[in-house]
């Protein structure tokens, strides 16, 4: 049998409960990408169960132009730790997605110097940046444009975490809705070879990242937790002591504030729910799963600490966005569910 043009597994027709079913012989998809396709209808889950390591590995022994994909809503989780060690000397021409999201205030120039800023950080060289959405066709032309002078003869692999918009891109390059494409962390299941003028790309199954709260939650959270549009800053001015809830997925509590500020810029179908800190871990307990939702599926949290450090800090939950902390503030606990990630960070905004 041959292999599924959506998500790259080779297709079967004995077990409907695995990946590449597909009932009918001589089918171009399976099953599970024809139902994502026509019915947004997610019929194997696959957020768990690709091992990142193993798709790395087999990236940094190609020889190929690496286009890394990143997604600008959700940058932290798309720093890969140990990226730098695997993909040494590697030729890597970077690709931030989800332009569309961010604000129009944020400048191209202005988020091309905060990635470069976060790059050095994390020790990673690029040949080339190029910001992207999945509307604007530019972005998909410059993409081609950078990889026919960097490729130099090697295939193209489109690499980058679950979700960042690998296949989306590929697709806005060839013009066409070949490659199954959804919010569903873990669509594209195998590395996935196609030709686009010439130029030979490989799409390939997104890097699971364990510390997102995309992986904490019910599949059916994710259309809300997701922004599909413009982010729109949601400001508070913060008097003494206050408490965020997030749906019921996270808790920022905010300690000694003095005329300070907090802008939110999470998905606008979550509800934000704000208090005193000194009650919010009754509300937290007495409506978590009620009126604060959508909730992990895990009830456990952690909580992460910080003291205020810079003059305008970001509160990154990776999946999740993040808040921005202005003037004066000292110090912040964030509570997530068990195993996500949180990063304070140097204001993007
Ligand atoms: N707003 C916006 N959404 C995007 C963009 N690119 C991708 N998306 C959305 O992000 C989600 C993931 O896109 P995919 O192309 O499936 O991502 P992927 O990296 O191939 O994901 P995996 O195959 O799971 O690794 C989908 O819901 C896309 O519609 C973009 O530029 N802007
Ligand atoms: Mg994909």
């Amino acid at each position: 049998m041959h292999i599924c043009k959506g998500c790259g597994i080779h297709l079967q027709s004995t077990d409907p409960a695995l990946p590449g079913y597909t009932p009918k012989e001589n089918s171009e998809y399976c099953q599970r990408c024809y139902r994502i396709m026509h019915y947004d209808d997610l019929t194997v889950s696959m957020k768990k169960g690709i091992d990142p390591d193993m798709v790395i590995d087999r990236i940094a022994a190609m020889d190929a132009l690496i286009v890394w994909v990143v997604d600008l809503f959700d940058f932290e989780a798309g720093m890969i730790p140990g990226l730098n060690r695997k993909f040494t000397g590697k030729d890597i021409l970077l690709v931030c997605a989800k332009r569309d999201i961010l604000p129009d205030t944020l400048s191209h120039e202005k988020i091309a110097r905060f990635v470069f800023a976060r790059l050095k950080e994390q020790g990673i060289s690029v040949r080339g940046l190029i910001l992207t959405d999945k509307v604007d066709p530019q972005g998909a032309q410059e993409v081609k444009d950078a990889v026919a002078s960097l490729a130099k003869g090697r295939p193209a692999v489109v690499m980058g975490r679950a979700n960042s918009g690998k296949s989306t891109l590929l697709n806005k390059m060839m013009n066409q809705q070949i490659l199954t494409s959804s919010r569903y962390p873990g669509t594209t299941l195998e590395f996935n070879e196609m030709t686009i003028d010439g130029q030979v790309y490989i799409d390939t199954p997104g890097i699971e990242n364990e510390g997102t709260i995309l992986m904490e939650v019910d599949e059916k959270d994710l259309r809300e937790i997701l922004p599909d549009r413009q982010l729109k800053p949601q400001v508070y001015q913060l008097r003494g002591d206050q408490s965020f809830a997030i749906g019921g997925l996270a808790r920022i509590d905010i300690f000694g504030c003095d005329h300070a500020s907090c802008v939110f810029y999470i998905s606008q179908r979550l509800p934000i729910h704000r208090a005193k800190a000194a009650s919010a871990d009754g509300l937290w307990q007495k409506h978590r799963g009620g009126m604060f939702r959508p909730v992990a599926l895990n009830e456990e949290m952690r909580s992460f600490s910080c003291r205020k450090e810079y003059e305008k800090m970001d509160i990154v939950i990776d999946g999740l966005g993040w808040a921005c902390l202005s003037s004066q503030a000292s110090s912040v606990t964030v509570y997530v569910p068990k195993g996500v990630n949180v990063t304070f960070r140097k204001a993007m905004l």
